[in-house]
């Protein structure tokens, strides 16, 4: 390749071409700005239009923000959010900046587009691996997504999410975004504190919330102290089958303190993991024996205590086989706990929310709703009060550590901090509930040496529970965007009813914090609401660390197993097979036809129903929607699913396809027929 001059050489040899070339920039730029609208301001032409349909026009400052969120057809997000589905049960998937909604996957409550709990054996049997001693459950309240990790960063391999409601943890595999098992916990009936998981992912972490006894057994609250008990369980994940194994997960065994979201340590930290909590003044209700509401009663002490938790010594002792069993699921008990040293705490301001891990493990930043101020405990300290025995214990024996001992800074921030990330350039972020803001502040040393200090408060709308950062809880965060998740919209949207969405808004980090900006350089850029429940977390990952499949690698893969079903239906085997009166059916579909098109069956039948997908075409995905029976099929390319039942209603009954695949996609049809 021929080396091209450089522009100072080219202005040197050619002073022409630099005069003509300097006349083409300004010739270009007086056009560009007579065609951007008569004022020259490049949003008057859009302000025309916006004119037309009775919006108010747009500031400077409000197009440039437009600009930084507006992706052109065809472009895709760089990023991709995560964000819990709430109420809804599910998970969002969500583009960043554009803030498009990409998917909701069914995760524990059945979604009907991707046929997750209609018919499809592999969904349902899925979805009732969350059943509650025999009780279907089908809706969850879903806190926190936690995606996969290696090294402590996110490796877009899988993601897991907690359903606080019933203490439930799903796994969805990020090659096909289906969810792929849902665990029970079988020593607690609600949950809060997961999920988090251990930089290599070995450990997904399912921290407690309302004591109950283990197993939620009946005890009345007048036996709080001796019977109700904390908890938080280590499911051990194998990341090669991609299931959480049951049989190798184990739980702890922890005083009646409300516990609360869990972060896990790394790098300097690893190995070990910290928990918040609250209601350490065991408050048991108005109605209760200390007859005092629990908005009071759980609230009364100053300070609540972080759980400082030795996970590896948890797992040598849990190895060791020095646990009981509840339910048949192991436990490490309170006292072994204490002898092992695997169990301190560490006061924490008033009504504390969040506890959050610094990107190189060194700090633990905890937030208490009713303390205006972070505090931020040292890791290297915490060891040392730990190895200086510098404690009292607390009711049950536990080791409460020195707080001034391992505090290593206070920054006062508002009114109401809860959680807090982190971004690439020494900076933290952190909700500030009651104020309604996001607080930027500055880390100190090693991150910045002028650190430990408010930098800046963006006002976000209303009532922000979590916010999230890029690849912000790991120890590589990216300092480009910020969302905050805003708990109450009021006035931002059209209210649709009195049940408003939620607001999820957008925040440009990229400017640094300057003297003059109240806001520490933060940007509003857009609101983005959501009115399918309330996601309380969210994590953001970088697009391209994702390798989704386009189709499934096989024709007759099934999801359930991620691998082709020998059994599965292929081209040329289509066929009916009866058995007295068990029918078994091999179907396959292809734009624009299902082969059989005619099912004979008579009242009574069990029929048992295979259909593949045969199509290997991006984005094919045929339908399979059965009238009268509650079942639809999606059935992505390669994938091949399976339908049971019993042909209990006689009659006819046309199925279709129930995605609009082919020209001839009306014609993608047939006819079931059930004799009386
Ligand atoms: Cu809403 Cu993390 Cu469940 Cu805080 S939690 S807001
Ligand atoms: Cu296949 Cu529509």
């Amino acid at each position: 390749m021929m080396a091209r001059p450089s522009p100072t050489l080219l202005w040197r040899r050619k002073p022409t071409l630099m005069i003509v070339t300097l006349l083409v920039v300004v010739v270009a730029l007086v056009a560009a700005a007579c065609t951007s609208g008569s004022d020259g301001n490049a949003a008057s032409d859009a302000n025309a239009s916006r004119e037309a349909a009775g919006l108010n026009p747009l500031t400077d400052e409000q197009v440039n923000a437009a600009l930084k969120t507006y992706l052109p057809s065809g472009e895709h997000d760089p990023y991709i959010m995560f964000a819990s589905g709430g109420h809804s049960g599910q998970m969002f998937v969500i583009g960043v900046p554009s803030m498009r909604i990409l998917k909701e996957i069914g995760v524990f409550t059945a979604e009907p587009w991707q046929g997750w709990g209609f018919g499809n054996v592999g969904t349902m049997e899925t979805l009732a691996q969350g059943d509650v001693n025999g009780n279907e459950v089908r809706w969850a309240d879903t806190h926190h997504p936690a995606l996969s990790e290696t090294g402590g960063e996110y490796d877009g391999q899988f993601v897991f999410i907690n359903d606080k409601a019933n203490a439930r943890v799903a796994v969805i595999d990020l090659r096909d975004f289906e969810t792929k098992q849902i665990v029970k916990n079988p020593i607690a009936i609600v949950d809060h504190g997961g999920t988090k998981v251990t930089p290599n992912t070995e450990w997904i972490i399912q921290g407690g919330q309302y004591a109950a006894p283990h197993g939620w057994e009946y005890s009345a609250l007048e036996n709080y102290d001796e019977d109700y008990k904390g908890m938080v369980t280590f499911w051990k994940f194998d990341r090669s089958s991609g299931r959480i194994l049951e049989d190798q997960s184990f739980a702890l065994e922890l005083p009646p303190y409300w516990q609360d979201l869990c972060d896990a340590g790394k790098l300097v930290s690893e190995g070990w993991v910290f928990c918040g909590s609250f209601n350490t003044e065991r408050a048991t209700g108005e109605s209760g024996p200390d007859g005092v509401p629990f908005e009071a009663g759980a609230s009364a002490r100053d300070n609540d205590y972080l759980h400082v938790i030795n996970l590896d010594k948890a797992v040598e002792v849990f190895d060791a086989g020095n646990t009981f069993d509840v339910n048949g699921f192991p436990v490490v008990g309170l006292q072994t706990l204490i002898d092992e040293g695997i169990l301190y705490f560490v006061p924490e301001p008033k009504s504390p929310h969040g506890a959050d891990v610094t990107p190189g493990g060194d700090y633990i930043v905890v937030s208490g709703k009713l303390d205006p101020h972070v505090s931020v405990y040292s890791f290297e300290k915490i060891q040392q009060a730990i190895a200086d025995k510098n404690w009292v214990p607390d009711p049950y024996g536990i080791p409460v550590l020195d707080f001034d001992a391992v505090l290593e800074a206070q920054v006062e921030v508002g009114l109401g901090p809860l959680h807090t990330e982190f971004d690439n350039d020494g900076y933290a972020y952190t909700s500030i509930f009651l104020d309604s803001t996001v607080a930027r502040w500055s880390l100190g040393p090693p991150y910045r040496d002028d650190g430990w200090k408010l930098e800046g408060t963006l006002p976000v709308h209303y009532n922000i529970g979590h916010l999230s950062t890029v690849g912000g809880d790991t120890v590589s965060p990216d300092g480009t965007y910020l969302v905050a998740l805003n708990k109450w919209s009021i006035d931002r949207f059209f209210p649709p009813g009195p049940l408003l969405p939620q607001n999820l808004q957008l925040v440009d980090i990229t400017q640094p914090p300057s003297d003059d900006s109240d806001t520490g350089g933060m940007q509003l850029l857009y609101d983005m609401p959501l009115g399918m429940g309330e996601p309380h977390y969210a994590q953001i990952i970088k697009a391209d660390k994702l390798a989704p499949f386009e189709v499934y690698p096989e024709i007759g893969y099934d999801p359930a197993i991620m691998a082709v079903d020998p059994d599965a239906p292929v081209s040329g085997n289509e066929r009916i097979e009866r058995n007295g009166n068990n029918v078994e059916i091999w179907m396959t579909a292809i734009r624009s036809h299902y082969t059989p098109d005619r099912v004979d069956l008579k009242t009574g039948d069990n029929v048992t129903w295979h259909i593949t997908n045969i199509d290997t075409s991006f984005d094919a995905t045929h339908g399979f929607a059965l009238p009268a029976y509650n079942i639809n099929l999606s059935l992505e390319p390669g994938e091949t699913a399976t339908i049971e039942f019993i042909a209990d209603q006689s009659g006819t009954f046309p199925f279709y396809c129930s995605e609009f695949c082919s020209a001839l996609h009306l014609e993608m049809a047939g006819y079931m027929l059930i004799e009386p």
